[in-house]
């Protein structure tokens, strides 16, 4: 495999500036969670690094992975908000020579979720939304939830995630709505 070193080399070829140091506070965050809550380090690191590695890339070159690996074609209904990590984590898998299955997942998950996702998918989809770069109504909620436990951060996430989607009249990807009924509602 790559070394942290040559990864961070490929994210700073492929991203803004700006996105590169995101990416970097991802990894930061990522590696906290991991320490408090008993997940390795060194996945943690190298997933949270690797996360947005496709965010920059063009509309045409998922529409052609999406066709050639014969992926759902309701994903061609959508854009670079959801392709970079539902089909991003396929660039990060053949370009970055990344093989471990839970960091695909997490890369995979890290924008839409899922209704099982391991601590490390846990860990990414919580620390991209919490780095300390990030400035939103409910973020600081957010951090108080996954100080709690990592089930509570997701929860937050999901919830403020799919009331924001909803007050702005965006399009909710199906995957979005299976991953809040996961993890959002209380017992009935
Ligand atoms: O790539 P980042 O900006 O670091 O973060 P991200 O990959 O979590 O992307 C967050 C954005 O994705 C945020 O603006 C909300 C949007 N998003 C998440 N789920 C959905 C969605 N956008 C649409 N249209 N539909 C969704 O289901
Ligand atoms: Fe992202
Ligand atoms: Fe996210
Ligand atoms: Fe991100």
């Amino acid at each position: 495999p790559l070394s942290r070193t040559e990864l961070v080399k490929k994210l700073q070829e492929a991203l803004t500036p700006s996105r590169f140091n995101h990416v970097l506070r991802v990894e930061q965050t990522a590696i906290q969670l991991a320490q408090k809550y008993g997940e390795s380090v060194e996945k943690a690191s190298i997933a949270g690094l690797v996360h947005d590695y496709a965010k920059q890339r063009p509309d045409a070159d998922f529409i052609r992975a999406i066709k050639q690996y014969r992926l759902d074609d309701n994903l061609l209904n959508y854009g670079n908000a959801i392709w970079h990590g539902v089909v991003g984590w396929l660039f990060v898998a053949k370009e970055l020579q990344i093989e471990n299955i839970d960091i695909l997942k997490a890369v995979e998950y890290h924008t839409v979720g899922h209704q099982y996702m391991s601590k490390l998918a846990q860990i990414v989809y919580m620390a991209d939304y919490i780095e300390p770069g990030r400035d939103f109504p409910g973020v600081s909620k957010a951090r108080e939830a996954t100080e709690i436990s990592l089930a509570a951060g997701v929860s937050c996430q999901t919830q403020q995630t799919l009331s924001y989607l909803i007050e702005n009249k965006l399009p909710v990807y199906p995957q979005t709505i299976i991953t809040y009924n996961a993890w959002v509602p209380v017992q009935t």
